[in-house]
C-alpha cells in the first residue's frame, strides 16, 4: 500500500511538473511557428515572382529564336530563291527534282566526309528553311514519308543553332527522333517552355565520327575495308541507287570507282608479294647480298603505293557518299509530292548548304537536260575523251520563251572558264589514263601500271571543290549569309535565365528548411503539437545488460559497450513520432530504423515508447527479438491530456 501510494505521489508530481513544462514548451514553439510562417509566406511569394521572371524571360528567348527563324525562312524565301529565277524557272518539275538529286550528289562528295548520314544532308538543311522535315527509318515504308506540319520551337532552335555555330550543319535534334513534317505550317502551340531545357545540349555533343582521312592516314592503321558506304542490295533504295548511277553525271564516277578497283587489287597484289619477297629474302641473307637488294628496292616504293591507295579509297568513300546523298534525294521525291515553290526553295537551299559553285552547277545541268544529251557524252569515257569535252564550248539554249538565254550568264561564264582553262590540264591527265587503260587491254597477262598520284579528271573524274567566296552563286546567296543572328542577345537571356534558377534554387532550398525547421507543412513532423521542438536533436542514454543505448532525436539509436564512448552498432536513423492506440493504451512512439542488418536477420530498428515524466531520460532497453530494441522513456511531452484522462488526475 505503501509502495502504491508512493508510485501514485511520483505520478502526481510528475504530471504537474510535465505537464507545466509541456504547456510552456509547447507555447514557445507556436510563437516560434507563426513567426516562422510569416517568412515563409513572404518566401513563398518571392519564388512565385522568380516563376514568373524565369517563364518571362524563357518567353523573350523563345521569341528572340521564333524571330530569327521565321526571318531566316523569309529572307530564303523572299530574297534568294528569287534571284536564282532565271535559272529555275526554265526547268520542268522533273528536271528541278534531277537538279536537287544531283546536287546532293555532289553535295555528298564534297561535304560527306565531315558528315557521316547517307541522307542529302544539304537537302535536308535547306528543309529546316521550309519547316519541312521527313524520316527516313524506312525505305520501304511509304507512309512513313507522309508528314504532319509543325514550325516547332525544335526546328527554330536548329535554325538557330546553324546560323550562330555558322558551319555546322545540324538537321536534327538528337539520334532516333525523326521529323515526320512534310508541310508548311507555323505553328506556336507546340512550344513547351519546358522543352527548352530538353533540347539543349543536343547540339554540340553530337556523335563524332572521326573522318576517314583520320583513320586511313594514320600509318599505322591496318584497315584495310571501310564499310561505312555499304550500298543497298535490294529494295527500293537500290531501285533509286541505280537509277541515280545510271545518270549522265554518274558516269565518270562509275568509270573512276571501276579502274579505283583494278589498281586497289593490283597494289595490294604488289604489296603482299613485295612482303613475301622480303621474308624469303630474310630467310636467305647469306646468298648473294647484293644483287637481292637491288631486285626488291627497285620493284615498288610501299610508301608511294600504300599513298596511292590512301588516296583512292578517299575518293571512293566521296563517290559512294554522293550516291547515297543523291539517293535520299530520289526518295523523297519518289513518296512525296511537292508544290513547285517548295522544290525551288529545297533547289536553292540544297545548292546553298551543299556548297555548290557555279561550275557544278553548269555541270549538273550538262547532265540533266535534254538538250545536251543528244551527243554522244557517256561513251567519251572508253575512248579516253574528257566527258567534258563533248560540252565545250558551253551552247546557250532557248528556254525562258526567249531565245538562246538560257543557261544565265553568270553559269555560263563558269563553264566557259572550265573550258577554256581545264580542258588543257583534263586532256593531260586523260592523256596518262589512257596510256594505262591501253596497257590494261590485255590485263589478264600484263600487270596493270600504278601511276604515281591521283591527277584530277583521272578517268573523267574530277573532284568538286566546295564554293569559293568569289563564286558567283555565293553573291546570290548574300542575304542569307549577311542575315543578322543576335548571339549576344540570346546570351544575355540565357545568362539572365540561369541566374534566376539559380536564385529560384537557393530560395527553395531556404524555403524546404524552414518548413522542415517548423514541422513541415502540416507542423505534425515536431511530434502531434509540435512538442519534439524542444527536444530536437537532444541524445538519451541508458545502460542495460553489457550495453549502453543512445537514441538522439532526429538522429541516430546506437547501441555500445557499457563504458564505450563512442562508435557502436548503428540501431537506425530517425524515423517519426506517432501516437500509438494498438495496444488498447494510448503511447507516444518515437522510431529509427534502418540500422546495421542483424546476421541473417532483419536491419536493426529501435523503438522507444514515451510515458510521462517531470524529465526527459531512458528508464529500460531490452531486444524481444534479435536486433528489435525496445525502450521505455520517461518524458514531460507525454504529459498530455489523454494522460490526464487515463490516470484520472
Ligand atoms: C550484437 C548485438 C546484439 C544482437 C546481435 C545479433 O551482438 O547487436 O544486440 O542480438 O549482435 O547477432
Amino acid at each position: 500500500m505503501r509502495e502504491e501510494r508512493a508510485a501514485r505521489a511520483k505520478l502526481e508530481h510528475d504530471f504537474e511538473v510535465g505537464s507545466e513544462k509541456r504547456k510552456h514548451e509547447l507555447e514557445a514553439f507556436q510563437s516560434m511557428r507563426a513567426s516562422k510562417l510569416t517568412a515563409l509566406e513572404i518566401m513563398e511569394s518571392k519564388m512565385k515572382e522568380l516563376e514568373l521572371d524565369v517563364s518571362n524571360v524563357q518567353g523573350e528567348i523563345k521569341d528572340l529564336k521564333q524571330t530569327y527563324g521565321k526571318s531566316r525562312m523569309a529572307t530564303m524565301k523572299d530574297e534568294v530563291v528569287p534571284g536564282f529565277q532565271d535559272l529555275l524557272s526554265a526547268l520542268s518539275r522533273s528536271e528541278l527534282e534531277a537538279l536537287i538529286v544531283h546536287a546532293c550528289q555532289v553535295a555528298g562528295e564534297v561535304l560527306g566526309r565531315t558528315q557521316s548520314d547517307n541522307t542529302c544532308v544539304a537537302l535536308r538543311m535547306a528543309g529546316l528553311d521550309l519547316a519541312l522535315t521527313w524520316s527516313d527509318d524506312d525505305y520501304e515504308d511509304v507512309s512513313n514519308m507522309k508528314g504532319e506540319a509543325e514550325m516547332n520551337m525544335e526546328l527554330i532552335n536548329l535554325l538557330f543553332e546553324n546560323a550562330s555555330t555558322g558551319s555546322s550543319l545540324k538537321w536534327r535534334t538528337k539520334k532516333g527522333s525523326s521529323g515526320r513534317r512534310l508541310d508548311e505550317i507555323l505553328d506556336d502551340d507546340t512550344y513547351h517552355p519546358d522543352m527548352e531545357d530538353e533540347y539543349r545540349g543536343y547540339y554540340g555533343d553530337d556523335d563524332y565520327v572521326p573522318a576517314y582521312d583520320e583513320l586511313e592516314d594514320n600509318p599505322n592503321s591496318e584497315k584495310e575495308e571501310v564499310e561505312d558506304e555499304a550500298e543497298p542490295t535490294e529494295g527500293k533504295e537500290k531501285e533509286l541507287m541505280d537509277e541515280v548511277k545510271a545518270s549522265k553525271l554518274s558516269s565518270t564516277r562509275l568509270a573512276f570507282l571501276e579502274r579505283s578497283k583494278q589498281l586497289i587489287d593490283e597494289i595490294s597484289r604488289s604489296l603482299d608479294a613485295s612482303k613475301d619477297e622480303t621474308k624469303e629474302e630474310e630467310g636467305a641473307v647469306e646468298t648473294e647480298a647484293e644483287s637481292t637488294e637491288d631486285e626488291t628496292t627497285s620493284h615498288i616504293d610501299p610508301a608511294a603505293y600504300t599513298m596511292v591507295r590512301n588516296e583512292l579509297r578517299k575518293t571512293e568513300s566521296s563517290i559512294r557518299k554522293g550516291f547515297h546523298w543523291a539517293t535520299s534525294a530520289r526518295l523523297l521525291f519518289a513518296f512525296s509530292n511537292q508544290s513547285d515553290a517548295n522544290l525551288q526553295r529545297l533547289a536553292v537551299g540544297t545548292l546553298y548548304y551543299g556548297q555548290l559553285s557555279a561550275l557544278q552547277v553548269w555541270q549538273i545541268l550538262q547532265s540533266i537536260l535534254p538538250e545536251y544529251s543528244n551527243e554522244e557524252a557517256t561513251s567519251s569515257i572508253d575512248t579516253c575523251a574528257s566527258p567534258w569535252a563533248s560540252n565545250c564550248p558551253p551552247k546557250l539554249l532557248s528556254r525562258n520563251g526567249g531565245t538562246d538565254n538560257f543557261p544565265p550568264s553568270y553559269i555560263l561564264y563558269a563553264g566557259q572558264t572550265f573550258c577554256d582553262e581545264q580542258i588543257a590540264t583534263l586532256n593531260n591527265a586523260m592523256a596518262e589514263a589512257c596510256t594505262a587503260a591501253q596497257f590494261d587491254v590485255d590485263a589478264t597477262s600484263t600487270p596493270i601500271s600504278v601511276p604515281t598520284s591521283i591527277p584530277d579528271g583521272y578517268y573523267g573524274y574530277t573532284k568538286p571543290v566546295a564554293r569559293s567566296e568569289d563564286d558567283p552563286l555565293s553573291t546570290l546567296f548574300t542575304p542569307i549569309v549577311t542575315l543578322a543572328v543576335d548571339k549576344d542577345g540570346l546570351e544575355t537571356l540565357e545568362n539572365k535565365k540561369r541566374d534566376l534558377e539559380k536564385e529560384k534554387k537557393d530560395l527553395q532550398r531556404d524555403i524546404d528548411k524552414g518548413w522542415k525547421d517548423i514541422g513541415g507543412k502540416e507542423g505534425n513532423e515536431m511530434g502531434e503539437h509540435g512538442e519534439l521542438y524542444a527536444l530536437a536533436d537532444q541524445c538519451f542514454a541508458v545502460d542495460a545488460g553489457k550495453y549502453t543505448y543512445e537514441t538522439c532525436i532526429f538522429g541516430k539509436a546506437t547501441q555500445r559497450d557499457v563504458g564505450q564512448s563512442s562508435g557502436g552498432t548503428n540501431l537506425g536513423n530517425w524515423k517519426g513520432a506517432s501516437i500509438d492506440e494498438t495496444t488498447g493504451r494510448r503511447h507516444r512512439v518515437l522510431k529509427w530504423d534502418g540500422g546495421l542488418k542483424c546476421w541473417n536477420g532483419p536491419q536493426r530498428s529501435a523503438t522507444v515508447l514515451v510515458t510521462c515524466g517531470a524529465e526527459t531520460k531512458l528508464i529500460s532497453a531490452d531486444e524481444p527479438d534479435t536486433c528489435r530494441y525496445v525502450m521505455e522513456m520517461e518524458s514531460h511531452i507525454a504529459c498530455d491530456d489523454a494522460y490526464r484522462t487515463a490516470h484520472g488526475l
